[in-house]
């Protein structure tokens, strides 16, 4: 008797030890992850000790239900699969500074068209992530001896660890709430959900979400189309006169720059300018120095979505893909109703980003897709077909489209990695610690040069008289994770300040009738509609557009991010801080308040419409308009 208990009490203490060993293991691996692989930007001890704590509630809930499920062959899926998810958040990251979310899941066939920019986020010592597996197989398998009998979890035992999971989140909770209040309510940053609660259980609340969005649209009905169109008449600013028409019947040629930033835009490397040709081209145009571009996880598919609707892209995936079966009353289809036909031009697969199936949503007749290029070993590099050739072939198709057209080209060399042949490299690349924004300068270059080759053959084609270019950035290159290259570059230091304002893309407007300008409104990728279609003289009878037309004086300068973020006239408000736009000088957080409150409102009535798929109804509610029009013009006289 007393013998078997000595026994007994032996194994309890092994068996313990085993679950402490393995939970030890997982634990210290996410922390590790979540400190030195991820940049979550911990600002004092207590924000520290609460991203060393979070990992726990989550493993004693994936461990305890893997127990439950399957003893102790569940306990070691549990680890791998765990090890799997954090594993492919860490090349997401690495790829996105971001963290995968449900929607962004169904992109994985994204992944396989990354050619080579997927190689270069591997990196060879990521096999030390995986030893642990190895060690905790060995723990929970190979040490049972039959003497020991080490480890044989019972299924209650998963239970017990699933329940104690809850307090403990609660607590981790309650303690990162010390941080920031309503954490789960205010929910525009991953970053800082995942430094509070950690990665596996901003999984779970993503899970929670993706069901809330779901339901959303099956609930939905036309009366909630109403506060919107009240809201956006309040804020509506009219067109300017001036600028009415100055295109009116032409072509638009819309040249969408990969990863293309306002900070080369008459900046030199080496002693060089690093984009001779558009430095000289906006002289003659109409540019925009304080453009930003507003796009979250759909990167160029999300700018594609500002652009064609006014609205703010989601922030969690990409509508492309989430949301691509909504009824819209998009830019294509409103200028085909006017006898426009209308394209995209880009050389890729047409199903990236799901452009194919979003692109007939948003009226778009015809999509150039890499299946319409002659595309060759000779005349690609990384990404696919070079962009020299896609401009070329590009204006070969465009010569014989029907007039008048609106197509939009989409450039592909200027992305991550940055990598070009030999006979490319215009430049010498940078000298910054980081190899990336070293060789963006080089893709920048020539990106450049090519476009001169466009706009030059363009100039003496007879599209020329009857067709104007809109050129613009679709996102940034360089994301934060080169702050300090950046830097190094720019010769200053790279708070949040200056991150924000280097999210600034080139806009330009050029051809016959359009008078040179630099123009320093505040406006995002949202402003782009309403001024093109008042540029072109054509009535848009979408209500439901978020962007106020660039060129008019009095309008509201408002650029809200996805983050929920704001650039205005005077100020610039990042994640409860506030800025002097002009000065970049720190200022009284309160100043930013009224910012922060429209750019929630922008965002959450942007959203209603999304998830509700609120554009079905538009039909039902125009009959009201009418009125509408009539209480404008009582409230002019
Ligand atoms: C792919 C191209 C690049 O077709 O638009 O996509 P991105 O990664 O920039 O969103
Ligand atoms: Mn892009």
């Amino acid at each position: 008797m007393f013998k078997k208990e000595k026994y007994l009490n032996k194994n309890t203490m092994l068996k313990v030890l085993v679950y402490a060993l393995v939970i030890g293991m997982f634990w210290l691996k996410m922390t590790y992850i979540q400190f030195n692989i991820f940049d979550l930007g911990v600002e004092n001890t207590n924000e520290g000790f609460i991203l060393a704590f979070n990992p726990l509630s989550s493993i004693l809930l994936i461990f305890g239900l893997g127990i439950l499920v399957a003893g102790r062959k569940g306990m070691l899926v549990s680890y791998i699969l765990g090890s799997l998810l954090l594993y492919v958040n860490i090349l997401f990251y690495r790829e996105y500074s971001d963290f995968i979310t449900i929607p962004m899941l169904e992109q994985v066939v994204n992944l396989a068209g990354m050619g080579s920019s997927i190689t270069s986020i591997l990196a060879a010592t990521d096999a030390f992530l995986f030893i642990d597996v190895l060690v905790a197989a060995f723990l929970l398998f190979y040490l049972k001896a039959e003497r020991l009998r080490l480890f044989l979890p019972k299924r209650r035992e998963g239970l017990v660890l699933a329940i104690v999971a809850i307090p403990l989140f609660l607590v981790n909770l309650a303690w990162a709430e010390t941080e920031r209040t309503d954490l789960l309510q205010r929910t525009f940053d991953r970053n800082m959900l995942v430094k509070y609660i950690g990665l596996i259980n901003y999984h779970v609340y993503d899970a929670v979400l993706q069901g809330k969005t779901e339901m959303k649209k099956t609930l939905a009905d036309s009366n909630e189309l109403v506060p919107v169109i009240n809201y956006l008449n309040e804020k509506n600013t009219p067109l300017n006169a001036e600028y009415a028409g100055v295109a009116k019947g032409k072509n638009v040629i819309a040249i969408s720059l990969e990863s293309t930033q306002t900070f080369v835009v008459d900046n030199k490397l080496h002693g060089e300018e690093i984009t001779p040709y558009f430095n000289d081209l906006k002289e003659e145009g109409l540019y925009f120095d304080n453009f930003y571009h507003q796009v979250k996880q759909g990167r160029t598919s999300d700018s594609e979505f500002l652009l064609a609707n006014s609205m703010y892209p989601t922030n969690r995936g990409a509508v492309f893909f989430t949301h691509s079966s909504n009824e819209y009353e998009a830019m294509p289809e409103v200028l085909g109703e006017n006898g426009y036909s209308t394209s995209v031009m880009h050389a890729n697969d047409k199903t990236f980003w799901n452009r194919n199936v979003m692109y007939d949503s948003l009226g778009i007749d015809k999509f150039y897709s890499k299946e319409d290029y002659n595309v060759t070993e000779e005349n690609s590099y990384g990404w696919g077909l070079l962009d020299e050739h896609f401009f070329a072939q590009s204006l070969d198709k465009m010569k014989k489209i029907e007039q008048p057209f609106y197509t939009r080209m989409i450039t592909l060399t200027n992305h991550h990695p940055f990598t070009l042949p030999e006979d490319k490299k215009y430049i010498e690349e940078g000298n910054t610690s980081s190899g990336t924004l070293n060789r963006y300068f080089q893709t920048i270059r020539y990106q450049d040069e090519v476009l001169k080759q466009f706009v030059e053959n363009f100039k003496k084609s007879e599209l020329y008289d009857d067709t104007i270019l809109m050129i613009y950035g679709d996102h940034f290159g360089i994301s934060e994770n080169h702050q300090k290259a950046m830097g190094e570059y720019l010769g200053k230091d790279i708070n949040e300040f200056e991150q924000f304002q280097l999210q600034r893309v080139p806009l330009l407007f050029y051809g016959k009738g359009i008078e040179p300008q630099v123009n320093h409104t505040v406006g995002g990728q949202v402003d782009l509609r309403p001024t093109l279609m008042n540029m072109l003289g054509i009535e848009d009878n979408n209500p439901i557009q978020f962007g106020h037309d660039l060129l008019n004086e009095d309008r509201r300068q408002l650029m809200v991010t996805r983050d929920g973020d704001f650039a205005s006239e005077k100020y610039v408000g990042i994640q409860g801080s506030c800025y002097d736009r002009q000065t970049g000088e720190e200022i009284e957080a309160e100043l930013c308040d009224p910012g922060f409150k429209q750019a929630k409102e922008e965002l959450t009535m942007s959203d209603s419409v999304i998830y509700g798929d609120l554009l079905r109804y538009l039909d039902e509610t125009r009959v009201v308009e009418p009125m509408d029009e009539q209480n404008k013009q009582k409230q002019e006289e």
